[in-house]
């Protein structure tokens, strides 16, 4: 399919209730949508890039920026015929992943619907519907997080993960256990200790039967990482760390996680993460699939590559209640009774953005023709 036309929407929507991690708060969500024409077929494409350069180092104007200037111009006018295509055609830009993954999705959009299958099945993935939890940010006070726990346990949720800092993490784990019990439950640092303070502070929390630990100490560290592990019960699961095939490998070579988090974003997208989930696969390492508090294409997205076979854990891809009062797509995603979100089975992400919804969180847009040489 020959890239005929693309368009990219900065767009701003606000989240029903502000997210804090160890490290930055987000209220909303700006962030670039891409939108790819061809043979008179639209595929769309969330780039998942943060409001600040908090995450990592990239940001919703980055990301248009890398986009317009270098990625767009990379894949105007080029047939595309197969999946890894878009990976390669900007393997030459350095970094800048969540730019390249915004733009490769809405090209695997595409092309899935071009076939006429969903991207869930162009991904080899074997289920229709995915396990999922929620991502519980860091509350004003203890009170107030176990209330949200049990909000969110209310609505159907049956795996919990809260983000944890040093000083608010394992009185909070603690107390979480006495209110709720035997709960599925996970910790996420977001990079915010150090080697030496990671030690005490996690053997304490070592028989809290955590399901994983996650990205504890640097957003560029596997070698720390390496040397917390052994020191540890509970399995390591790296988010941050892990930005391409060769630093899971690095990962599991070095003992570095027993778990990785996959955020197609984070790696430069889908092909990426399908390769990561074979590696780990074939080394018999679980998967789970990340979030980016994504809007209803991201996450249309993130449900299909959690359908492949090695996302053994639950997915941070929470319903669409959960992050927005009204969502791009129409139906939202709604969580199923048994904790699960449904793989949309249309062709495509099968999902597509309202126009009028669209229209209304849209700061900005750009439209890129492939001019005849
Ligand atoms: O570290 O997993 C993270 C959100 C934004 C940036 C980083 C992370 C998160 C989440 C939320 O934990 C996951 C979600 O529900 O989308
Ligand atoms: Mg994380």
């Amino acid at each position: 399919m020959r890239i005929e036309r693309i368009e990219l929407y900065h767009i701003n929507m606000p989240l029903v209730a502000p997210f804090q991690t160890s490290r930055w708060i987000e209220t909303e969500r700006a962030v670039p949508l891409v939108a790819v024409y061809s043979e008179g077929l639209v595929g769309w494409g969330e780039c998942v890039a943060s409001n600040g350069p908090w995450y990592s180092y990239e940001t919703d104007e980055t990301a248009w920026l890398i986009l317009s200037r270098y990625l767009i111009p990379m894949v105007l006018g080029q047939d595309i015929t197969d999946p890894s295509q878009p990976s390669r055609l900007t393997a030459r830009v350095r970094g800048h992943n969540m730019a390249k993954a915004g733009l490769e999705m809405a090209i695997w959009d595409l092309l899935a619907q071009a076939q006429g299958v969903s991207l869930s099945h162009l991904l080899g993935g074997e289920r229709d519907r995915v396990d999922v939890g929620v991502s519980v940010g860091i509350q004003p006070s203890l009170a107030a997080t176990l209330a949200t726990i049990r909000g969110y346990l209310d609505a159907g949720y049956r795996r919990i993960k809260i983000k944890i800092k040093p000083g608010w993490d394992v009185e909070v784990v603690r107390a979480i256990r006495r209110e709720f019990g035997d709960i599925r439950l996970q910790v996420d640092a977001n990079s915010a200790y150090r080697l030496e303070d990671a030690v005490p502070a996690f053997q304490a929390m070592d028989d809290q039967g955590l399901l994983l630990i996650e990205q504890p100490l640097g957003e560029d560290d596997i070698l720390d990482h390496a040397k917390l592990q052994p020191q540890l019960r509970t399995p390591l699961c790296l988010d941050e760390s892990i930005h391409s095939l060769d630093h899971a490998r690095w990962a599991l070579e070095t003992g570095a996680c027993r778990v990785i988090n996959i955020k197609a974003g984070r790696v430069g997208g889908l092909w990426v993460s399908r390769n990561i989930h074979d590696l780990c696969q074939a080394q018999g390492v679980p998967v789970w699939c990340g979030g980016m508090l994504e809007t209803g294409i991201g996450r249309a997205a993130n449900v299909a590559l959690a359908s492949l076979p090695n996302f053994r854990l639950p997915g941070d891809i929470s319903a669409s209640d959960r992050y927005y009062h009204e969502d791009l797509i129409d139906p939202p995603f709604q969580l199923n009774p048994d904790s699960t979100l449904t793989v949309p089975a249309g062709p495509g992400l099968g999902v597509r953005p309202v126009p009028t919804r669209l229209e209304k969180v849209t700061l900005r847009r750009a439209e890129f023709s492939h001019r005849e040489p």
